[in-house]
């Protein structure tokens, strides 16, 4: 990826003005991407107006966007929003790598990386761990159906032990809790939600935005096509019949109203690095999400309990992400001259001679 020599903001003149804009003066509509070629009524869509939306929400700058992804139905949603950010379509469960490389060579962009379970649990799950494991600035969101659905619906790594696929045969390895993973690796922002929640979905996504670490994101995501029968566990109906919100999230930014109301009672406030605040106000369980070990627990026991138990589990803002552990230069590496990242063969020679 190229560095970018970012253009000025459109001044939104071309739209109504009756449109609501944001702080940036830029209406949703500036958020859009090209038109989903995914199946009607896939679960991936409705994360994509998520995003879109929370993009739009939290003003963020479309040229200082970085859209990562893999391979799959789900990896192909960062085609869906912002079209005007940098995007980088990597192999099947490789984006993490891709990710890496980008957040070194311009620490100044917000990555947002899209994945699938298939891209994320089965053939990338090394990245994975590794994404997670150095911090690495960006929020993971993995759109999570149980299948592969690109490839026709084969169980992927997150298909419970004993589901059913939508032919009748049945699932005989456990699957793997993303969220339990995350929190076991030092993830240091963790969350799972429903792709049919967009009243929590955006808040978490806004969250994550401002987190300055990994934020994981795993957001059950059902596939209409392959794993939306009766038998699943990923389809609407069961996530409708189950889902159980921990608590009743917002996000507040600097810039948004001060009037912005949150009920009160049982009320925790958790304050960004820059400025932002989640705030949580307490529904199923007594969480607080800085403490991980009540995390653990309550990811274990929902899982022991075949419960589908959304909201924010952990988040840790002080720890160092992958990039300030690098001691970069204020300057990103991609827009510093050939003078500084190629020393003359005269300095070379120096640090040879200084082996001697
Ligand atoms: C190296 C490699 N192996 C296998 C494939 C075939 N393949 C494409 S997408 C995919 C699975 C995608 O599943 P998931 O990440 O869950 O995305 P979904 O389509 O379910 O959204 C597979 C196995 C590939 N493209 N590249
Ligand atoms: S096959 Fe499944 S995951 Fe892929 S677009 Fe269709 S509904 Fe979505
Ligand atoms: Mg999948």
């Amino acid at each position: 990826m190229t560095a970018p020599a970012l253009p000025s903001l459109p001044s939104g003149s071309s739209q109504p003005a009756k449109l609501a804009t944001n702080h940036l003066g830029l209406t949703l509509k500036d958020y859009g991407g090209a038109p989903s070629t995914l199946c009607n009524g896939c679960g991936h869509d409705a994360i994509t107006a998520a995003l879109i939306q929370a993009a739009w929400e939290d003003g963020l700058n479309p040229y200082k966007l970085a859209k990562m992804s893999g391979i799959g139905c789900s990896s192909k949603t960062t085609a869906y929003f912002v079209s005007k950010a940098w995007g980088f379509n990597a192999v099947h469960g490789r984006m993490p790598s891709v990710a890496t490389g980008a957040a070194l060579g311009n620490h100044t962009l917000q990555m947002v990386g899209v994945s699938g379970d298939g891209d994320t649990a089965s053939i990338g799950i090394g990245q994975f761990v590794h994404a997670i494991r150095r911090n690495l600035p960006m929020v993971y969101v993995v759109e999570n159906n149980g299948v592969y659905g690109l490839t026709k619906g084969q169980f992927s790594a997150t298909a419970e032990k004993g589901a059913k696929s939508r032919w009748g045969d049945e699932n005989f390895a456990e699957g793997i809790d993303l969220c339990g993973l995350a929190l076991e690796l030092g993830a240091t922002f963790v969350a799972r939600s429903f792709s049919a929640d967009k009243k929590q979905l955006v808040p978490l996504i806004r969250s994550a935005l401002n987190h300055r670490g990994i934020a994981v994101l795993d957001v059950i995501s059902p596939c209409v096509t392959f794993n939306n029968h009766e038998a699943s566990t990923k389809s609407y109906d069961w996530g409708r019949e189950h889902e159980k919100a921990l608590h009743e999230i917002g996000f507040v930014n600097p810039w948004d109203a001060p009037d912005v109301a949150y009920g009160d009672g049982d009320r925790i406030e958790v304050p960004m690095p820059d400025g932002g605040r989640i705030t949580l106000r307490k529904m199923s369980e007594d969480h607080d999400p800085r403490n991980k070990d009540s995390a653990l627990r309550l990811v274990n026991q929902a899982r022991r309990n075949h419960e589908f138990l959304t909201g924010l589990f952990y988040v840790n803002g002080d720890q160092p992400n992958f990039v300030e552990g690098m001691n970069l230069v204020d300057e990103p590496l991609a827009t510093l001259p050939a003078s500084v990242t190629r020393p003359p063969k005269s300095v070379l020679d120096e640090v040879m001679e200084s082996f001697r």
